[in-house]
């Protein structure tokens, strides 16, 4: 970053109140802040006391070797137990866990009652295979019910988790099960994705050759397509089933490891982030329950999240089951066997509560209006958002052609590394700005602060850091606790670094401005890459765009576009649209922001939890030639973005 702080461009007035019923009968309201403000320890606490203990914790907070936290001191409790048989021994075993959804239009239902017979069985299972407390599980599983059972049997016995996306390499896996030392991997043949049948077997096969820890691979049939047959390889059906429904589920401390979850980072090996047991759980609940306004009862929750990601670990298995909700979970891509997919879902289950990704709504927006429209959406009360900035145009979008107008639209800002929701509104209480995550959630002592750490004044932007120790937060990072202070907690004196931009408008209220490494500098003008994409949104032929600096001989850096037009938009080639919306960046922003340069493209990069790839935009327009492209969704957006590429100087 340059010498000014991060420039505040983007003038946004739009407000939206709370429904007026929504904000009467709401589980958490305006008064959660003082409390919280007054007693941040009482009143996580309190939250950690909506979970089942078998033995209450001594301290709540142990901050006497930072940045080592360690939360609720002395309790114990299962997690497995407060996502699963409590809710069956409080008389809510036939009520719904999951309704689940397979691509090809397969679906079960789980009730709380089977989870905790499969959950049993399942930890069972591992026992048998010789895994015990303390050792590690890896799982590379398609979005099928056997997920969160692998996981929740793993988090009854004490073995912490790795769960690994079904997307990645078998380097990437075997890196990952190596770092952790996993002693078994559970697996399946395969699950659906875009209409076939798409394997995952041959990538564990690859990856275990090289890993000399694990001593079985534990495999469900899914798709039934032919598996090599390793002999360190079981079957799920052959050995979860023929195992007893009982298992008592015995307490852990605290702070046992719950799971592992690697990042994969932009550069370096990947981080594995650990999160532990009591703390984690209490703030993925609470939040949940406060976030989302949950009301067990009557929602049908939907997270679209894959469960490889954080958001999934948190908002698909330990926040909803550990608050007794029915969730829907669905194996597949929104638009298999059409683009009204997950809007269909949404009508058949009548979801009220729908937690997706910007990527997702922008896509829709580029896909046209005309398919939600197709569909009853309303049974839908609260709508989320979480994985990138939301642009207000998108925010916009999402809350009237999906919400109706009528729902509320939380944008919650939290990462891997924080384990649970930190900044969000409250669908009750806040007045929602489009594109704002508004303020830290209550228990939450975040700020943003300049390049030596003073907070920044209303108006200004900087660093986004986090000043007070949470209960979801990472506790280090595996094997390397150095990594984990210098990552983290070097940058500024006492505070978590979380490597985000942001900016408090003249309310207080926080923006998130996407990674600290993606701000351009332009004639000594800190820009961020968000306000110009989120300006470049708000042209009403513009779906998606993304944006980078690129060096350039006078200005230092200059801005480079990549927009994707909206469905049926006419009159988007040529240096007629470019012109246009170079104006109307300028319009929104001033003059400063305009791009040098604006490329109409079919596609962007992504990572595959969705977020933007810019360095590989950075490379096209520096007309250098691509880094590395592993993390990359699809590898042949970028030939399809090079093709656009005489434009480009
Ligand atoms: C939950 C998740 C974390 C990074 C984070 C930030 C970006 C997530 C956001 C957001 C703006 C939001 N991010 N939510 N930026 N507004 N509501 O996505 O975790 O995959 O670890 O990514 O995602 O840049 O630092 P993770």
């Amino acid at each position: 970053m340059g010498q000014e702080t991060l420039s505040n461009l983007l003038r946004e007035t739009r407000r939206f109140a709370p429904p007026a019923d929504l904000a009467e009968h709401a589980n958490v309201t305006a008064a959660a802040y003082a409390e919280a403000e007054a007693n941040p320890e009482a009143f996580w606490a309190a939250q950690a006391d909506r979970l089942a203990w078998t033995k209450p914790w001594d301290t709540v907070l142990d901050w006497s070797n930072p940045p080592f936290a360690k939360w609720f001191v002395g309790g114990e409790l299962n997690v497995a137990y407060n996502c699963v048989d409590r809710h069956v021994e409080a008389g809510r075993g036939d009520k719904v866990a999951y309704h689940w959804e397979g691509e090809p239009g397969d679906s079960r239902t789980l009730t709380y009652a089977d989870l905790q017979r499969e959950v049993s069985k399942a930890a069972n299972a591992l026992l048998e295979l010789g895994v015990a407390k303390g050792d590690r599980v890896a799982i590379y599983m398609p979005m099928i019910p056997e997920l969160p059972i692998a996981m929740l049997a793993c988090a009854r016995i004490g073995a912490a988790h790795s769960v690994v996306f079904g997307g990645f390499s078998a380097e990437a896996l075997r890196a990952r099960i190596d770092d952790a030392q996993a002693k078994l991997v559970i697996t399946a043949d395969g699950g659906y994705r875009r209409g076939k049948p798409s394997a995952l077997k041959p990538t564990v096969d690859e990856a275990v050759a090289q890993t000399p820890s694990v001593e079985n691979v534990l495999v469900v049939r899914r798709t039934g397509e032919d598996v090599a047959a390793g002999d360190r390889d079981v079957w799920w059906h052959d050995l979860v089933d023929r195992q007893s429904e009982q298992h008592v589920p015995e307490g852990h401390d605290a702070e046992h490891p719950l799971y592992i979850l690697y990042t994969s980072g932009t550069t370096g090996k990947p981080k594995g982030i650990l999160h532990t047991t009591g703390g984690y759980l209490t703030q993925a609940a609470w939040t949940h329950h406060a976030v989302f306004d949950l009301k067990p009862e009557t929602d049908v929750y939907w997270c679209s999240a894959d469960i490889g990601w954080v958001t999934g670990h948190s908002y698909i298995v330990y926040g909803p089951l550990a608050n007794g909700a029915t969730s829907v979970m669905y194996e597949g891509t929104p638009d298999t066997p059409h683009r009204g997919r997950w809007w269909e879902v949404i009508e058949k289950y009548k979801v009220t509560i729908f937690y997706t990704a910007p990527t997702a709504i922008r896509t829709c927006m580029k896909w046209g209006d005309d398919i939600p429209a197709g569909f009853d959406l309303s049974s839908l009360r609260v709508l989320g958002s979480v994985g990138e900035p939301i642009n207000p145009e998108a925010y916009v979008w999402y809350r009237h052609h999906i919400g109706k107008d009528l729902c509320p639209v939380v944008d919650t800002w939290w990462q891997t590394e924080t384990g649970a929701m930190m900044i969000s509104p409250l669908p009750g209480v806040t007045d929602a700005k489009p594109g704002a995550a508004m303020r830290p959630l209550p228990g939450i002592d975040a700020d943003v602060v300049d390049e030596h750490g003073n907070p920044v004044p209303d108006g200004g932007g900087g660093y986004l850091v986090v000043k007070r120790p949470w209960p979801s937060m990472l506790r280090t990072i595996w094997g390397d606790d150095q990594r984990y202070i210098d990552t983290y907690w070097s940058r500024f004196d006492g505070m978590y670094f979380a490597g985000d931009g942001a900016k408090k408008d003249d309310d207080g209220d926080f923006w998130l401005l996407g990674r600290v490494d993606d701000v351009m500098l332009v004639s000594g003008h800190n820009i961020s890459t968000t306000e110009v994409e989120s300006a470049l949104v708000s042209h009403p032929k513009v779906a998606e765009a993304a944006v980078v600096g690129a060096t350039d001989p006078v200005t230092g850096q200059a801005i480079v576009a990549f927009v994707i037009p909206r469905g049926g938009a006419a009159g988007v080639e040529g240096e007629d649209f470019a012109a246009e919306l170079r104006g109307h960046v300028a319009k929104a922003l001033g003059p400063i922001a305009k791009p040098r340069q604006i490329m109409v493209v079919p596609e962007l990069p992504k990572t595959r939890s969705g977020k933007i790839m810019r360095r590989l935009l950075r490379d096209v327009a520096e007309n250098r030639s691509l880094g590395d492209v592993t993390t990359l969704t699809d590898s042949s957006v970028m030939d399809l973005i090079a093709d656009k590429l005489p434009a480009a100087k």
